[in-house]
């Protein structure tokens, strides 16, 4: 390892306090960890500035809601949406994506519609369309990826009909790593006058997301994924969209009038932002975007895709070992899932754990992909800009311990 990687991976890891050099955290795809700018955030946003916001005429409240405001901007400007009218903060992806599941496809959807979604969602992305065919009479149907989780344009053309209302698509998976091509897939959606809704939960946190660029009508992604607390994710939609939805929650801050028998809304985003605002998260995730453009996107990919890189190539040396997806890590996106021969995927999980390494083990919230590519269960190291060749180093020394630990003799 060179003394440049060396000192790098020195001055990122000091800033995130629960990362030590004895423990590898490879779950990142399920969240990562908070530096300490985005803890130092909330404090301060807690101490100095906490009122209900969006309410109060007091100095407090005003700087809370300017607070609030600020991050609202700042997620605007990351993602390069043309308005703050067209950014909601939700809880995370899950709600964000129910949001669209209740409330576009109230007006939008009659028996007979298609919603089109791939067999690589996450269960996410792919409940909320089956909730909302039950209640609508639409039909959910799958576009299939082939084994190395690539979708093809035939495959999409094959799928996709004049009845088709709604696509729903993942940017990257969370089990195959691989990215679909978002434009080309939004541009054949709106060819046949569908809408297209883009789930960024695992995109937005690794790779430039500029939402006109991509040309989806709806994001959804997480604030925990990308360096900021739990309890705060963002929806994306297109004002025309958003402003012809009705709301989603009813209650406090959503509305603009209300008698005794009926309400008028209030203007976006708040329509769509009903009681009160997680204000201390927003300020967290607005503390995260500033430090991943702070780190700089270079920084981020390269060190990700070195790491992937050195991951996949020393685990492609183990015959034992299989990775789903493609063979390329160029097409992982620091997503690895694997089986290992004669081991339970939590085994492996659980043998990897006493040697200090984190990465999860199950369905990844993702079973028909699973079943589609005919396992129940796998386990799954997820690679974070944070950690290191030592981490991986860890991880495939643990790798090579499991099968003895088993009894297993090669
Ligand atoms: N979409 C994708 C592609 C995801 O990977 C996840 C979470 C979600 C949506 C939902 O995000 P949430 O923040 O609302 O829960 N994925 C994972 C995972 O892979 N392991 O744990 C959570």
């Amino acid at each position: 390892m060179s003394a440049d990687l060396q000192r790098e991976d020195a001055e990122i890891r000091k800033e995130f306090p629960i990362l030590t050099s004895d423990e590898a955290y490879l779950d990142n795809s399920a969240t990562v960890q908070k530096p300490q700018c985005v803890l130092d955030a909330m404090e301060k946003y807690y101490r100095e500035m906490n009122a209900n916001p969006l309410r109060g005429l007091y100095g407090l409240s005003v700087k809370a809601t300017e607070a609030y405001e600020d991050a609202r901007e700042a997620v605007r400007a990351f993602i390069h949406a043309d308005s703050t009218e067209e950014i909601v903060f939700t809880r995370n992806a899950t709600e964000s994506l129910n949001l669209i599941g209740y409330a576009w496809t109230a007006d939008n959807l009659k028996p007979g519609d298609e919603i089109l979604i791939t067999i690589m969602e996450h269960h996410s992305n792919l409940i909320p369309w089956q909730q909302a065919a039950a209640r609508t009479g639409a039909v959910l149907k799958y576009v299939e990826c082939d084994r190395s989780g690539s979708i093809s344009e035939e495959a999409f053309r094959a799928a996709i009909t004049p009845k088709t209302r709604l696509v729903c698509m993942t940017q990257v998976s969370n089990v195959l790593g691989c990215e679909n091509s978002i434009r080309r897939f939004a541009d054949i959606a709106h060819e046949n006058g569908a809408v297209f809704v883009c789930d960024g939960a695992q995109s937005v946190p690794h790779l430039p997301v500029d939402v006109k660029e991509l040309g989806v009508d709806f994001l959804a992604f997480s604030g925990h994924k990308m360096y900021g607390p739990m309890g705060i994710g963002v929806l994306y939609g297109r004002k025309e969209i958003l402003e012809n939805m009705p709301p989603f929650l009813f209650g406090g801050e959503m509305i603009e009038y209300v008698t005794r028998d009926s309400a008028t809304w209030n203007e976006l985003p708040h329509k769509f932002e009903a009681g009160t605002v997680n204000a201390g998260g927003a300020v967290g995730l607005h503390a995260a975007i500033d430090f991943m453009q702070r780190i700089g996107w270079d920084t981020i990919t390269r060190r990700e895709d070195h790491l992937t890189q050195y991951c996949m190539e020393q685990m492609q040396e183990l015959p034992y070992i299989h990775i789903l997806g493609s063979d390329r890590w160029q097409d992982h996106h620091g997503i690895i899932t694997f089986l290992m021969d004669g081991v339970h995927p939590h085994d492996v999980a659980t043998i990897l754990d006493a040697m200090h390494v984190d990465v999860r083990a199950g369905h990844h919230c993702a079973q028909p992909l699973l079943k589609y590519l005919g396992t129940m269960s796998t386990t799954r190291a997820s690679i974070s800009f944070y950690n290191t060749e030592e981490d991986i180093d860890r991880l495939i020394n643990a790798l090579k311990r499991v099968r003895p630990e088993m009894g297993i003799k090669d």
